[in-house]
């Protein structure tokens, strides 16, 4: 595989992650051009570059090439006629992993879509060169007639969209059950591979898949757990990545969605990376959630990888970041300081409050005693003979059936 980046003056090069990209999606890279250079109208690199770069293809004997930038269908058709292999995008490499990963029908289908999304502008230019003669990554079209080929992206497009609604509508109930138990949601939010699947794992003692690689995961997971002894709906979604292409994001709306209906979003990031890295992901991240309507939820910042560096190199990164966030620095791996995060995130949770009150010994009062150990942290309960004193943190609508229980005894909040 040979990986091509041009870049506009003084930008830099994302090779780096691309290779990244490249090895996640099965590839071995030998090969890497960085051009700085306006963009050329044939070829989006230089002809120059295109000759060297054939050259390479020949003699290394790749059989396909990844461009960081995204291409005309004209651009794609003069390289791969150039290098008689396939030519590709960042966007659709992304595309391949989110394919290789996908486990659920649902994410299988967000992938779909995108794919559809970014094929149907491209459609009639594409069938109108096939027609010219084919090249690595436009045979077969050049038996469509271009608007047929286009109208057939648009009807599968409306059938997908169609089966995601259903899948939508039934997330919408789950939620609103969900809802109807009082307990605020967390969602674990970040850069792709920045330990929210391993932080998931440890805190609610799940196996869900966790891997070097990029995009392990797809499809959401939420949990109900204890954190400082208050339990939670913890939630463990798709990573973000710096230019998500916009159909991705598109596509995964309804995933992303549910970050931003959340109380607070633990928002992760690989502290033991250079701090250049760190405030770019930390920016990318930031942008997504603004982008996906997240913008308002409280945010505690997960400086996580600990155990790869050191404390007051960690802390001299935060300092200099200088965020308006709230931050722990933790090791999802070793469980090093997760006493202090959850101390946190209950100090920053609002939907629970103290309440101290003496409720009637009788059958309701028992029932309800025992949603109160489910949905509260318990701080101190005392049977007595003909009643019962509670102290606990507990949800607001909770909160206020102790008081309708308690008769006029005693209950105070706070
Ligand atoms: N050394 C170290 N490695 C960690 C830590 N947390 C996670 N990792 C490693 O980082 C890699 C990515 O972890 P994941 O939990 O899969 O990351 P993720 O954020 O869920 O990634 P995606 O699902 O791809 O978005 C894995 O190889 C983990 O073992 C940590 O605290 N220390
Ligand atoms: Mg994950």
């Amino acid at each position: 595989m040979a990986i091509i980046h041009r870049t506009n003056v003084g930008e830099e090069d994302n090779l780096e992650e691309l290779s990244e990209l490249c090895r996640t999606a099965g590839y071995n890279v030998v090969y890497r051009v960085k051009q700085e250079r306006p963009p050329h109208p044939e070829y989006n690199i230089g002809p120059g570059k295109v000759e060297e770069l054939a050259k390479a293809v020949r003699e290394l004997g790749i059989e396909k090439v990844v461009f960081e930038n995204e291409l005309k269908p004209i651009q794609e058709y003069n390289l791969a006629k150039k290098l008689g292999v396939q030519v590709i995008t960042r966007t659709q490499l992304i595309l391949e992993i989110f394919t290789l990963h996908a486990s659920s029908i649902e994410a299988r289908l967000q992938i779909k879509l995108a794919e559809l999304k970014y094929e149907l502008p491209r459609a009639k230019e594409k069938v109108r060169l096939a027609k010219k003669g084919e090249q690595p990554g436009f045979h077969g079209l050049g038996a469509y007639e271009a608007d047929v080929y286009y109208d057939e992206i648009h009807r599968r497009i409306v059938y997908i969209n169609k089966k995601l609604e259903a899948i939508k509508k039934h997330m919408d109930l789950i939620r609103v059950e969900r809802k109807k138990l009082g307990l605020p949601i967390i969602s674990l939010a970040g850069y792709t591979n920045a330990g929210k699947s391993t932080l998931f794992n440890l805190l609610t003692f799940e196996d869900v898949e966790v891997n070097s690689q990029l995009f392990t995961t797809l499809t959401p997971t939420t949990r109900i757990v204890r954190l400082d002894g208050k339990p939670v709906f913890l939630s463990d979604t798709v990573g973000f990545i710096n230019n998500l292409p916009t159909l991705l994001i598109e596509a995964f709306y309804a995933t992303l969605r549910e970050i931003a209906l959340s109380d607070l979003i633990l928002l992760m990031v690989d502290a033991s990376e250079p701090l250049q890295i760190v405030e770019k992901k930390l920016e990318t991240s930031l942008d997504t959630l603004s982008s996906i309507g997240a913008g308002g939820v409280p945010i505690l910042l997960v400086f996580n990888k600990i155990d790869l560096t050191d404390l007051d190199e960690i802390e001299k990164k935060i300092k200099r970041l200088n965020l308006p966030y709230e931050y722990v620095a933790i090791s999802a791996k070793t469980g090093w300081n997760i006493k202090s995060l959850e101390e946190k995130v209950s100090r920053m949770l609002k939907g629970f409050i103290r309440v101290k009150a003496t409720i009637p010994f009788n059958s309701t009062s028992m029932k309800m005693i025992k949603e109160i150990y489910n949905k509260s942290k318990v701080i101190n309960i005392e049977y007595d003979d003909s009643c019962v004193k509670v102290d606990v943190e507990t949800t607001i609508e909770l909160a206020e059936r102790i008081r309708k229980l308690s008769e006029g005894g005693e209950f105070r909040v706070g």
